[in-house]
């Protein structure tokens, strides 16, 4: 179907499919849901910077953020075919289409940002990256996201109970589908650019995220109270087209990767700030916190969606490699 977002794209997508050679003639071509100013798309803003200065301009990348180009399900599709060269996106969307995702979306796995970190930089982290090229995609480098908790237009959650029939909307992947529904709620998959109007209309009574994305989309205007379950801590990906990477030569390649390593880090400092920043500023705005949630029903509830995800070997060798991993040991 043509969307009037896929029209809004088609000069993009021509020249992206054109003969003309990627990274020299052209900029790369890369799409973020979030608007400018948020630390994902100032990443992307830095490789541009880093790619210029190394190359002398000869390589650059144009950030099209703010969900212009569509969902991230939908730009993902058109980056898996070589229509758009890079795409910053959440893991949820990858998880149907790249199976060792879901180990990192599996709720209560990380016990902190550092184990996170650890495992995101370490072995784990690039075996999922890897896994990335046989579907199309070169997987660059891993984003913070910080911690997703629930909020909701009606009531303060502290226990799972609390969230019993409510509709929540969720990210387009199976796995935060059975973890709504594992807490007896009714999941929604909605794409982020439609959540805040679905809140609106009662469509949906409340959706889960990190202080940054509860702030920037303006969901708080509508779904005021916002409970620290902190259930999920998967990261945001860059990925590259494998078509755009198979057409760089050598020297391209490295100047990419390095410019998207260095943006690791630039990225963090901007998120650690973002966060305590958000987070302030909600508090402001007058959203109520639950800080108290029974922490421990809500694990028991939602720790058997592993065994449903876990169906390989290979899948669950990884999720216990990341439990097995200690960061004070590694550092
Ligand atoms: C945000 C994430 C986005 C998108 C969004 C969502 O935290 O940065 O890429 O996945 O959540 O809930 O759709």
């Amino acid at each position: 179907m043509l969307t009037r977002r896929r029209l809004l794209a088609a000069p993009l997508l021509l020249s992206a499919c054109g003969r003309s050679e990627v990274a020299r003639d052209r900029p790369l071509f890369v799409a973020d849901t979030h608007p400018a100013e948020y630390p994902t798309v100032q990443a992307l803003f830095a490789i541009d910077r880093i790619l210029a200065e190394r190359t002398g301009g000869e390589m650059r990348v144009r950030v099209y953020p703010g969900g212009q180009l569509g969902s991230e399900a939908g730009t993902l599709e058109i980056t898996i075919f070589g229509g758009l060269d890079m795409n910053r996106v959440n893991l949820a969307p990858l998880n149907s289409i790249v199976p060792e995702t879901l180990v990192l979306a599996l709720p209560f796995l990380f016990r902190d940002t550092h184990h996170l970190r650890a495992a995101l930089d370490g072995a784990p982290g690039k075996k999922i990256l890897d896994a990335m090229s046989p579907h199309g995609l070169k997987g660059l480098c891993y984003y913070d996201s910080g911690a997703r908790s629930f909020y909701n237009t009606r009531r303060a959650i502290r226990t799972p109970s609390d969230l019993n029939g409510m509709k929540i909307r969720v990210q387009s992947s199976d796995i935060y589908v059975a973890m709504v529904q594992a807490l007896g709620a009714n999941p929604t998959p909605i794409p982020y650019g439609e959540v805040y109007q679905a809140l609106v209309q009662g469509v949906v009574d409340g959706a889960e995220n990190n202080w940054p994305s509860y702030e920037s989309s303006r969901h708080f205007e509508v779904a005021r109270h916002y409970s620290l379950t902190r259930h999920v801590l998967a990261p945001e990906v860059l990925v590259a087209s494998e078509r755009t990477w198979q057409k760089l030569d050598e020297r391209q390649r490295q100047h990419l990767q390095a410019a998207v390593d260095e943006s690791v880090f630039i990225m963090r400092d901007l998120w650690d700030q973002r966060v305590a920043d958000a987070r302030r500023r909600m508090l402001d705005a007058g959203i109520e916190l639950v800080e108290e949630v029974d922490h421990d029903a809500f694990v028991e509830r939602m720790l058997p969606v592993w065994d449903r995800f876990l169906i390989t070997p290979e899948l669950r060798g990884l999720a216990q490699q990341i439990v097995d991993l200690n960061p004070a040991a590694t550092s």
